[in-house]
């Protein structure tokens, strides 16, 4: 199936044409009937002769009704231009096309109606030639009397080349339905329906409903008139909703596939067709079915920041269409270039900004997000429309290379720093850690460390010594250095440690920095007491009990016990299971 919407000035024949082609009524209600004017939009289908279906979204023409218009072709990737012969092109000829061209619409075709009534030539040439400098594009042009039929079979061929050259859009995209109409059905509640430009709809699916952000379960699904199980765009969709009240919805809401769309009512766009600087205040921004108000914040020439008054699920490329309600004009298009815009708050903010956006294209791009943002996480960047492939640097967080070594960099300048104003501490908090680099979450500051720092119990440090000791601390090491140097296995009691002004902290830095060996709380020696104590015990006839060692190292069992656990430890000697021990290796060769 494809789907295209008409489009043309008030009375031209689009309503008669597309009955003529379908069959089908499209002026739904009884006073577009009595006035013989279309005022919504109306929907009709039919077979073409190559078997397509090709789905109609009739508009109305009268200039009050633009934005009816615009909630039809805003989802529609075709459209039939339609000019009467007898009256050629007319300002809502000028100002649907310009509609079309706003929203960068590639496929069409001209169809010069009510040729039973005046030669078809100068409207036809004129058209063409307006339509050709649109998006649109040279269009194929038919000319045809929907009353006497003329022209009409031409048309229907015309019609299958054009639906043969519509692109056929991705089954797997995510959906972003536009809802053109809600009603209920008795005993079946809410039925949304819209024109599916993309991605598939299943019965069970679960969607999100914008506005309330809402998961809602598709109960049914029908397609032109049918009960189906499934369905993929591009198509016209009913979608029958559980639980939904009908007031909840309604047109310029959005189902969408839950999570792939940002919900934003803070845009930055390129603008195509008015300058910026004379646009209005306030316009009216348009998009796929929805019409809202929009506060216009000029950035650069071509650039500016839209602020709407309600959020609409948008991506990185979508396109839009601007528009002066007071002047009834369109002012232009609009490509969506970032739907996560920065604040502006400082001075300057807003040239940089400019300067920013003067480089994007509107092409969703994961390196370009990621070197603006420095961070990201996936789900925010797939809602942007971006594909993501690099690997996470933390969990779902993604980084731009540089601005990840600069974190870095900047991890081993805060270690350093804070290591210097706490001497006495084992390292950086990872929280303090968090804070002073500003990241949003402890798990990157976890993923940054990396030689030569180390992390561990919540802390960030360097590896290895920790470099000099505060000279207070030095200065009572180095005393304590002098008394063990006389008997080095005789370590200094808690009470003498206290009088240096040694605590639990600066023994703890100490033995860090490489100083002292902590056997046990308070029990401390110099580093090279392991081997000096090997070599004493290396001379004793093996085995030998604890106590030999003990008068043997001229100390208490304070300090042997530990000792000699912890030379158990190194393997240097082995406990036997009478409790006695021998030496496994010369001093040295541990
Ligand atoms: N003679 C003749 N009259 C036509 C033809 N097509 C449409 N008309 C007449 O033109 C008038 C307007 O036709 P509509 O189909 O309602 O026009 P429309 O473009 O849908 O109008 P809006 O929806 O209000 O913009 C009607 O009176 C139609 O009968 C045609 O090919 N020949
Ligand atoms: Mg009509």
């Amino acid at each position: 199936m494809q789907v295209v919407a008409t489009a043309g000035h008030v009375d031209h024949g689009k309503s008669t044409l597309v009955r003529a082609l379908t069959g089908m009524e499209p002026d739904r209600w009884a006073e577009e009937r009595r006035r013989g004017m279309t005022i919504d939009l109306g929907f009709a289908w039919t077979a073409l002769p190559s078997g397509t279906v090709l789905a109609f979204v009739d508009v109305p023409g009268h200039q009050r009704f633009v934005p009816n218009m615009l909630a039809g072709i805003g989802p529609a990737p075709a459209a039939l231009f339609v000019v009467a012969a007898d009256e050629g092109w007319m300002p809502q000829s000028a100002e649907h096309l310009a509609a079309l061209d706003a929203l960068g619409v590639r496929h069409g075709l001209l169809v010069v109606t009510r040729t039973d009534l005046a030669d078809p030539a100068a409207a036809t040439e004129l058209a063409l030639a307006e339509i050709a400098v649109s998006s649109l594009g040279e269009v194929e042009a038919v000319a045809v009397s929907a009353t006497t039929g003329a022209g009409l079979p031409e048309l229907r061929a015309a019609l299958d080349r054009l639906a043969a050259r519509l692109p056929v859009p991705e089954p797997s995209a995510p959906v972003r339905l536009w809802v053109d109409r809600a009603f209920t059905i008795r005993g079946s509640g809410t039925v949304l329906t819209g024109t599916l430009g993309a991605g598939t709809l299943r019965t069970g699916d679960e969607l999100e409903l914008t506005g309330s952000g809402q998961r809602v379960r598709i109960r049914g699904l029908q397609t032109l008139g049918t009960q189906v199980s499934e369905v993929a765009g591009v198509a016209r969709v009913a979608v029958n909703l559980r639980g939904v009240p009908r007031e909840q919805v309604g047109r310029g809401d959005a189902l969408l596939t839950p999570g792939r769309f940002q919900q934003t009512d803070l845009v930055d766009v390129r603008l195509a067709g008015d300058p910026v600087a004379e646009l209005p205040a306030e316009v009216t921004l348009h998009v796929g079915s929805a019409a809202v108000t929009a506060r216009v914040r000029p950035l650069g020439a071509d650039t500016a920041r839209l602020r709407l008054d309600r959020p609409l699920p948008l991506r990185i490329g979508d396109r839009a269409l601007l528009r002066d309600p007071g002047r009834r004009h369109v002012a232009g298009g609009v490509t969506v270039l970032d739907v996560v815009p920065p604040r502006l708050s400082r001075r300057g903010a807003a040239a940089e900004r400019a300067a920013v956006l003067a480089g994007l294209d509107g092409r969703p791009d994961e390196s370009g997000e990621l070197a603006r943002r420095g961070l990201a996480r996936r789900p925010e960047l797939s809602r942007m429309g971006v594909t993501v492939r690099t690997a996470p640097v933390a969990g779902d967080w993604h980084a731009d290379p540089a601005h990840w070594r600069q974190l870095r960099r900047r991890l081993v300048d805060e270690v350093t720093r804070w290591a210097q104003a706490h001497p006495l501490e084992p390292g950086v908090p990872v929280e303090t850690a968090r804070r002073l680099l500003d990241l949003p979450d402890r798990a990157l500051v976890e993923a940054l460390v990396a030689a030569p720092l180390v992390s561990g119990d919540g802390r960030i440090g360097r590896g290895g010594a920790t470099g000099a000791l505060p000279e207070q601390v030095a200065r009572a090491v180095r005393r304590v250095g002098a008394e063990l140097a006389e008997r080095p296995f005789v370590a200094p009691e808690a009470a003498r440690l206290a009088e240096f002004g040694l605590g639990h902290r600066e023994i703890g830095a100490a033995v860090r920095a490489g100083a002292l060996l902590k056997l046990a709380d308070n029990v401390v020696l110099l580093p090279d007491a392991p081997e000096r104590a090997i070599r004493v015990l290396a001379a004793l006839p093996q085995p030998f009990t604890l106590s030999t060692a003990r008068q043997a190292l001229g100390t208490t069992r304070r300090v042997a016990v530990p000792l000699l656990e912890l030379l158990d430890r190194r393997g240097a000697t082995r406990r036997l299971p009478d409790d006695a021990r021998i030496v496994l290796s010369g001093p040295g060769d541990r």
